[in-house]
């Protein structure tokens, strides 16, 4: 079952058919621990009344807070070591990927995010930009993982690399975030053969793609949600990105005009243009 936010309101999808709920707003049914359960209620019995148009998805975010983790892959662990070893940062990623407790950050606002077909952006003072992939958690009030989207966690490398002190300037910017396109409401955890894909088209031609798959993700996703939710309070729940396995080259760097694909595919796919 997935749940999305269109122009028309929230619509799930079951079985290909598809459910409007009206008068029902996102942050009602984020705010609620019984999510998966409220959802098959809202539809059982009832005939599909929505006529559904990918082109008014929203990004399924209404007040919630996004936050991050990181270096949660080896290979997320290498790149941040290299990048930023000038700056003598690099001993810091190879300590945190080991460390008990993980890295979170605060990464977006729900006015800096964007849904699918929105446009990311790479930021005005920098040189040397990616996306970086990642499942993303939808983590009720108490903490229960009531879904997954996917998310993409546009990030400056060179502001990055400088310092370490300097990662919220790399990583919160207008047009840094990307969610969507819906959520898949969660049936338990992810099978760990799931796998993520990234592809950048640049002028109709592939400039990179990669892929990983859950199985080199380090920290389980229920850890995450332990220490996010040590002493916070998400009213209305929150979304967790929980870092990124795949890393392009350092000679690559986005460029305005690029078309950045995300797939996982229980979930669906996230297309982006970077402004
Ligand atoms: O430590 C810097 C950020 C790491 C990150 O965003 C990731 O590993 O995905
Ligand atoms: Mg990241």
């Amino acid at each position: 079952m997935k749940l999305y936010r269109t122009t028309a309101g929230c619509v799930v999808e079951e079985d290909n058919q598809y459910y409007r709920l009206d008068g029902i707003t996102l942050d009602f049914l984020l705010s609620r621990e019984d999510l998966p359960e409220y959802l098959s209620e809202a539809i059982a019995g009832s005939t599909s009344t929505a006529e559904f148009r990918f082109d008014d998805v929203l990004a399924p975010i209404s007040d919630q807070e996004v936050w991050a983790a990181g270096v949660t892959y080896y290979r997320s662990r290498g790149a941040r070591m290299e990048e930023s070893k000038d700056a003598g940062g690099g001993n810091f990623y190879d300590r945190v990927y080991s460390a008990e407790r993980p890295e979170l950050f605060f990464k977006s606002t729900p006015s800096r995010t964007v849904g699918p077909g929105g446009k990311v952006r790479i930021r005005a003072d920098a040189h040397w930009s990616v996306p970086e992939p990642e499942l993303t958690l939808v983590i009720s009030p108490k903490g229960r993982i009531v879904g997954y989207t996917i998310g993409n966690d546009m990030s400056s490398r060179d502001i990055e690399g400088e310092n370490p002190l300097y990662l919220p300037q790399a990583k919160v910017y207008n047009g840094s975030c990307a969610l969507g396109p819906g959520i898949l409401i969660a049936d338990g955890p992810l099978p760990h053969s799931t796998e993520i894909t990234l592809e950048i088209d640049r002028n109709q031609r592939v400039e990179f793609s990669g892929s990983v798959a859950l199985t080199e993700l380090k920290r389980d996703p229920k850890t995450l949600v332990e220490y996010l939710l040590r002493d916070n309070v998400f009213p209305n729940g929150c979304f967790l990105m929980t870092g990124t396995g795949i890393v392009p080259p350092n000679s690559f760097t986005l460029a305005h005009g690029d078309r950045i694909r995300i797939a996982i595919t229980p979930i669906g796919t996230l297309i982006n243009e970077v402004a």
